[in-house]
């Protein structure tokens, strides 16, 4: 594949509300990210991709935006943000934006003048149907509360589409107005100097929901190279879509090269390893961590060298992987170091979620009242006038699942509101804070900040992590991942034991060597008969 400025690079995710607050109300802010410019550089990341920042009334947390050219007051102004894309510049760390265009907020322009009347000019931005025997068009349920797709606007007598909130009406991708008004807004922030985008929900935008088709529709891909073409195709910029609905076969559609569309897609299946084919996510079962490298392992047969992998364990939406797939008491730091380098040795680009660095865990609610996020909010509201389940049974549900899991507050210290602020903030800090904090990881030589510093100088140090052909070692344990990353005669071997049992590894032709990076202290390793501790992981350059 052709070589690519990020190939080596890391990105972070930056949930902004949640990151660092500047002024003391409780709030993360663009200054906050500015002021903590010299730890992400510490850490090694060349790329920050910024959850959104944009005007937004914050029903979804920014993820309902009533205004991309704007920065969201609360967050700053739009010449702190030309300052953070300018500082950020100056330590080598470029910018990627999130691009929700799937749909809008209620507040954007667009959809206030949408509503006035069925001749407004904005009317076709979005997708509004009569109603069908004094009902809704069709029976389209809605993602966050399993609810109508459909919301009735008295006013006017129709019904207009919103797979997420009713506060986020779905735009109309058929209109080339749209289309057009959404490639002279990127092209805005391109000329701004980011380095591109993330692109939300971006499966769903070629919907037809009169068929009922939500994700994959018939002109999907012809918008995203017509979005290439006219926007990022000229530049060189890192594109990465959100698409839950794609399987590895899918994901080629997007990214291979020659099919101009996206750089990569993430691939976000292991997240629904403890969960039911048609249940609501919140009720999960016991979880296959031997799933987990059914999955890696398939995704990078598939992709292997047409396209690029995006490599991600968390995000904003997602709960902690310590908490899901390592142990957050006994063994959490060597189970988050094991998920790390189990992950980030793969062929691909890794992003790591704030906080993740640092082993940061799920948060325990007690009531609904401490939770903001809606789709937890909705479920639980859901269940409890079903019946269906106890309010106890409800909060563990979400506290295990929930989005608010990764949205606590970014623990800096171990001082009140753990040095995210000086005030209560919008969202409790998990309390915890007091021991696993950035303070306490940069002062232990052994924290898994470290480890992750580790992997990042890794991926800059030997191209076999980058370029090196992967290939799955075979008769190992199903829940011990190991694989080889070769490049130019140069092999390394990963090992990662997915569990807390010891397991039994014998791969007598490696023989004698020592690890490069491991979870535990390590003197010469045996290949040929090495029992594994509790989620032991290391990898090896082969001798
Ligand atoms: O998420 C897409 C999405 O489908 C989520 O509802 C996801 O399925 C769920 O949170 C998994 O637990 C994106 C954003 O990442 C999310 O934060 C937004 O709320 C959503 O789109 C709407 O913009
Ligand atoms: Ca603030």
């Amino acid at each position: 594949m052709e070589k690519k400025w990020w190939d080596a690079s890391v990105v972070y995710q930056i949930y902004p509300r949640s990151f660092q607050d500047s002024n003391g109300d409780g709030i993360g802010d663009l200054k906050g990210i500015i002021s903590r410019l010299d730890y992400l550089e510490k850490l090694g990341i060349d790329v920050i991709w910024l959850s959104p920042v944009y005007k937004s009334p914050n029903e979804d947390n920014g993820y309902d935006v009533a205004d991309y050219q704007q920065i969201m007051p609360e967050f700053g102004t739009m010449q702190e943000m030309e300052e953070l894309i300018k500082k950020s510049a100056q330590r080598g760390i470029k910018v990627v934006m999130d691009l929700v265009v799937n749909h809008t907020s209620d507040e954007h322009a667009w959809f206030v003048e949408a509503k006035k009347s069925k001749d407004n000019p904005y009317r076709d931005f979005y997708i509004w149907r009569d109603p069908v025997a004094g009902h809704e068009p069709n029976d389209l349920k809605a993602g966050f509360d399993g609810g109508s797709a459909w919301e009735f606007d008295e006013a006017t007598g129709q019904y207009y589409l919103h797979f997420f909130s009713k506060k986020q009406p779905d735009l109309n991708w058929e209109n080339k107005k749209v289309r057009d008004a959404v490639y002279e807004m990127m092209n805005f922030w391109i000329d701004k100097g980011i380095a591109g985008f993330r692109m939300d929900v971006i499966d769903m935008i070629g919907k037809k929901p009169d068929e009922k088709i939500i994700v994959n529709g018939p002109h999907l891909h012809d918008y995203l190279k017509e979005m290439h073409a006219k926007t990022f195709g000229k530049k060189d910029l890192l594109t990465v879509g959100e698409a839950w609905s794609a399987n590895e076969h899918e994901a080629l559609k997007y990214t291979k090269p020659e099919n101009k569309e996206l750089n990569m897609v993430f691939q976000l299946f292991f997240s629904q390893l403890d969960q039911f084919p048609d249940k609501d996510k919140f009720f999960t079962k016991k979880l296959n961590i031997a799933g987990i490298k059914e999955l890696f392992n398939r995704w990078q047969m598939a992709l292997n060298d047409k396209s690029c992998n995006a490599l991600v364990l968390e995000n904003h939406d997602l709960p902690r992987t310590v908490s899901q797939f390592g142990d957050e008491t006994t063994y959490r730091i060597e189970s988050a170091k094991m998920l790390a380098i189990m992950l980030y040795m793969l062929k691909g680009l890794p992003y790591i979620y704030q906080g993740q660095e640092i082993g940061m865990t799920n948060h325990r609610v007690t009531s609904v009242d401490q939770i903001d996020d809606l789709e937890s909010i909705n479920f639980y509201q859901k269940v409890i006038a079903s019946g269906q389940l106890t309010k106890q049974e409800a909060l563990d549900c979400i506290n295990k699942k929930g989005r608010d899991n990764a949205r606590t507050p970014m623990q800096w210290d171990d001082s009140l509101y753990g040095g995210f602020s000086t005030k209560k903030p919008w969202l409790a800090i998990n309390p915890n804070y007091q021991t696993i904090n950035v303070k306490e990881a940069l002062e232990d030589e052994n924290s898994i900040f470290y480890t992750y510093q580790k992997l990042i100088r890794l991926r800059k140090e030997k191209p076999a992590v980058v370029y090196g052909d992967y290939h799955l070692v075979l008769d190992v344990d199903p829940e011990v991942y190991a694989y080889t990353r070769t490049y130019q005669g140069q092999t390394l071997l990963v090992v990662a034991n997915l569990t807390k049992q010891t397991k039994e590894l014998s791969l007598p032709k490696y023989g004698l060597q020592t690890a490069l990076l491991s979870n535990y202290a390590q003197g010469v390793i045996d290949l040929s008969h090495k029992v594994l501790k509790p989620y032991e992981a290391f990898v090896i350059e082969i001798k």
